[in-house]
């Protein structure tokens, strides 16, 4: 069975990825936190590094035979630091919700108050969501956005800051489409004497090449995923200042995990060695450039943008002028080949299930080598979708064609097999 491919092994499953890989090739994949994994990422996450437990650090492991993943563990860790400029990083943590947990296991006791962005407002579920660990370990207070600009109030966090004395204060977010400001975090921080995390998974891309300002200078701890905007392996880091690296260490390993994936660790070098070219940060400023281009091109449809509309990858579309839930416009532009997701908007009186908002990023369309005309094109088929595809089922099936007529001009996995 070892040099079996999947489709001896396993017909059934490789079924079903083709008809992923024909999914993927065939429409626009728009929500923000998803990209295309490249070749070289992808191999190294299906290689043999696999079939080996490495438990503990380079040079301190708890098994025997771990030479060459001491090395492919300090090759990632240099890279990221290469990239990062931070003075520690942790590469095994293994999502980006465990990277928040071992950094709160790091630097909170249990009950410590934290102080984050709402998660209603665009927070995340691991900054104090209560059914997540938390809202469960430690006690949650939020910051909300301004109400009329929908930006970060910082006079607002810091009175917040003020009442609440956190020991933790969290900067980062799902769905916020604005520059965020670290050092008036780190002030506000300062000024009540509590730590400062900054949970940079969505825009992780853009602070690598320089088209967001950098958390690193001003934070103790940041965390983030590898797959999102940074285009590596499903996973996630975490980096700090040298006197937390110890803690930080320990709170993955033995704190959260066991194990590494040590085919993930491998990835992930493969993508910070991709991220110091210059190639990427060229990618990561037309992510801005097309994401700019297709709220332009959302405005001019007459839709409403959160903000009104955006700094970096993503867009929250507000639907209330259209008279349509983001759980309904999702699933017609599902059906349109235009994949992206319901969300909530700040003070949204639906449920998450139902929302009033849809969110769209530019990552992955950024990938296929898409530029601002084809941003326009997208525009207008969301605006068409909306407003005629719900009453007519046709208008999808002329979208979904047409859409997988601009996929075939901007392939992706061209060599794998069909
Ligand atoms: N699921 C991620 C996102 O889509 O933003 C956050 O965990």
């Amino acid at each position: 069975m070892l040099n079996h491919t999947i489709a001896q092994t396993d017909p059934q499953l490789n079924t079903i990825l083709r008809d992923e890989l024909e999914r993927q090739r065939t429409t626009l994949m728009l929500i923000p936190s998803e990209n295309y994994a490249s070749r070289a990422v992808m191999n190294a996450m299906g290689s043999i590094f696999t079939n080996k437990y490495a438990e503990g650090y380079p040079g301190a492991r708890y098994y025997n035979g771990c030479e060459n993943y001491d090395l492919l563990e300090n090759l990632a860790i240099e890279r990221a630091k290469d990239v990062f400029h931070c003075e520690h990083v942790n590469v095994q943590v293994h999502t980006g919700s465990q990277a928040n947990m071992a950094a709160y296991y790091a630097l909170l006791n249990y009950g410590d108050r934290i102080l984050a962005m709402s998660v209603d407002h665009g927070g995340h579920l691991t900054h104090g969501k209560k059914r997540n660990f938390s809202g469960q370990w430690y006690d949650p207070h939020f910051y909300e956005l301004d109400p009329e600009t929908y930006l970060i109030d910082y006079d607002q966090v810091l009175d917040k800051a003020r009442q609440v004395r956190p020991k933790l204060i969290v900067a980062g977010a799902s769905a916020y489409p604005r520059i965020i400001d670290f050092q008036k975090f780190r002030e506000i921080a300062d000024e009540v004497g509590a730590y400062l995390l900054a949970d940079i998974a969505h825009i992780v891309g853009l602070v690598a090449a320089g088209s967001h300002p950098d958390p690193v200078p001003y934070c103790d701890v940041v965390t983030s995923t590898t797959h999102k905007t940074l285009r590596g392996p499903r996973g996630a880091m975490i980096m700090s200042k040298q006197k937390w690296a110890k803690r930080i260490d320990q709170g993955v390993f033995p704190g959260v995990q066991a194990g590494p994936l040590m085919q993930i660790v491998a990835a992930k070098a493969v993508c910070f060695k991709e991220a110091q070219s210059f190639g990427f940060r060229e990618y990561q400023r037309q992510i801005v450039r097309n994401c700019q281009a297709l709220a332009r091109a959302l405005l001019e449809e007459g839709f409403e943008l959160i903000t009104g509309g955006t700094d970096n990858h993503l867009l929250l579309v507000d639907l209330h002028n259209k008279d349509i839930t983001g759980r309904e416009a999702a699933d017609l532009l599902e059906a349109a080949g235009l994949v992206c997701n319901k969300n909530l908007i700040p003070n949204d009186e639906r449920s998450a299930v139902e929302t009033s908002g849809i969110r769209l990023g530019t990552p992955a369309l950024t990938s296929r080598d898409m530029r601002e005309p084809e941003m326009l094109q997208i525009g207008k088929w969301v605006s068409e979708v909306v407003h005629i595809g719900r009453e007519d089922e046709a208008v999808l099936q002329r979208i979904r064609g047409e859409v997988a007529d601009m996929c075939a001009q901007f392939p992706i996995y061209l060599e794998l097999e069909p």
